[in-house]
């Protein structure tokens, strides 16, 4: 290891310190108003707020090469979420919309450390809507955001400028590109990238940092996303879902969709994306008894607050981070 990077890691390992700092203080406080803006809005929209398990027998397997994080239950091994899908499809049987603000734990690769956004655990908001489209949730992620800005702007100016941001409300509606035009405007600008494959973490950072207001991407390639988002029907290996996008480079902050919800269908998506079914055995029997359609998305809450208060760093952003590799406290 090189000496700059031992002392990245030994800062990392320190970040604690910052509590006390002014800067990490104003973080907190925009971050405060944030959480208020977020819960404001969607109880306005008729969302009813849940609290999410933290472990389970099966977690979000669509988590873009990251490892699950496994324990032992009792004789049984259980995983600590990686996000609250799988719940979340199951409550808005009951209650339409619901939301959950809970932790998510993704032991990304110790390079995610580089891209300045990862972290390996964090919080998410998730939130679901039966009966909804992804555009319309789309709709409601972009009205979303516009109001928690606008709300920071409007509350948080001393702490705004105390950290030097200009914050931007956002117009709606933001831009809304497809996952062949993205690939297309990357390509526009010297990137080799196959239509079919995630979109490489530097290739996000460069396609964000030519926008100045928050975007969508949708339609994602099959071959791209977990089980659980909707293929369409009538386009076949193309994804009803979603990503949002922050500007300048600071790059995702949603990611959502319409999502599978009958039961021959998810197990044929299962087997396509090497799922054992029999790990799913409470969801694929809910499944059968037949679930709503739905569609939602989860917006990552330090990534937000980053965000918002235009710090370079993602673990600037957060009191205690666990940044990959980093086995800081
Ligand atoms: N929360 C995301 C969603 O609603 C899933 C994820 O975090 N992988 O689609």
């Amino acid at each position: 290891m090189r000496i700059d990077e031992r002392g990245l890691e030994e800062e990392l390992y320190r970040r604690y310190l910052e509590i006390r700092s002014p800067r990490m203080r104003a973080i907190l406080r925009v971050q405060d108003e944030a959480l208020s803006a977020l819960r404001d809005f969607l109880r306005g929209e008729g969302f009813v707020e849940i609290l999410a398990p933290i472990i389970g027998p099966v977690t979000d397997p669509g988590i873009r090469g990251a490892k699950q994080v496994t324990i032992d239950y009792y004789g049984h091994p259980f995983k600590v979420m990686s996000s609250m899908i799988l719940y979340k499809q199951m409550a808005v049987c009951s209650l339409r919309k619901v939301f959950a603000l809970s932790p998510n734990v993704r032991l990304e690769p110790p390079e995610a450390l580089k891209t300045g956004r990862h972290l390996a655990e964090f919080r998410q908001l998730d939130l679901e809507v039966a009966e909804a489209t992804y555009h319309e949730v789309m709709d409601l992620a972009e009205r979303m955001l516009r109001y928690v800005c606008a709300r920071v702007r409007d509350r948080c100016g001393e702490e705004l400028e105390f950290l030097g941001r200009d914050l931007r409300v956002p117009a709606v509606p933001f831009k809304r590109l497809s996952y062949r035009e993205a690939v297309d405007l990357l390509r526009g600008e010297g990137f080799d990238i196959d239509y079919g494959v995630e979109i490489p973490w530097d290739a996000e950072e460069h396609l964000s940092a030519m926008f100045d207001d928050p975007f969508f991407v949708y339609d994602y390639p099959k071959t791209a996303r977990g089980f659980y988002d909707r293929e369409d029907p009538e386009r076949k290996g193309i994804l009803r879902d979603f990503d949002l996008l922050y500007p300048e480079g600071f790059g995702e902050a949603i990611s959502g969709g319409e999502r599978e919800y009958e039961y021959e269908r998810v197990l044929e998506r299962m087997r396509r994306t090497g799922e054992d079914p029999r790990a799913y055995g409470w969801y694929l029997e809910m499944l059968k008894e037949g679930i709503v359609p739905s569609a939602g998305f989860g917006i990552g809450i330090e990534r937000l607050t980053r965000y918002l208060c235009g710090v370079p760093k993602i673990w600037e952003a957060v009191p205690f981070p666990k940044v990959p590799g980093i086995p800081s406290p």
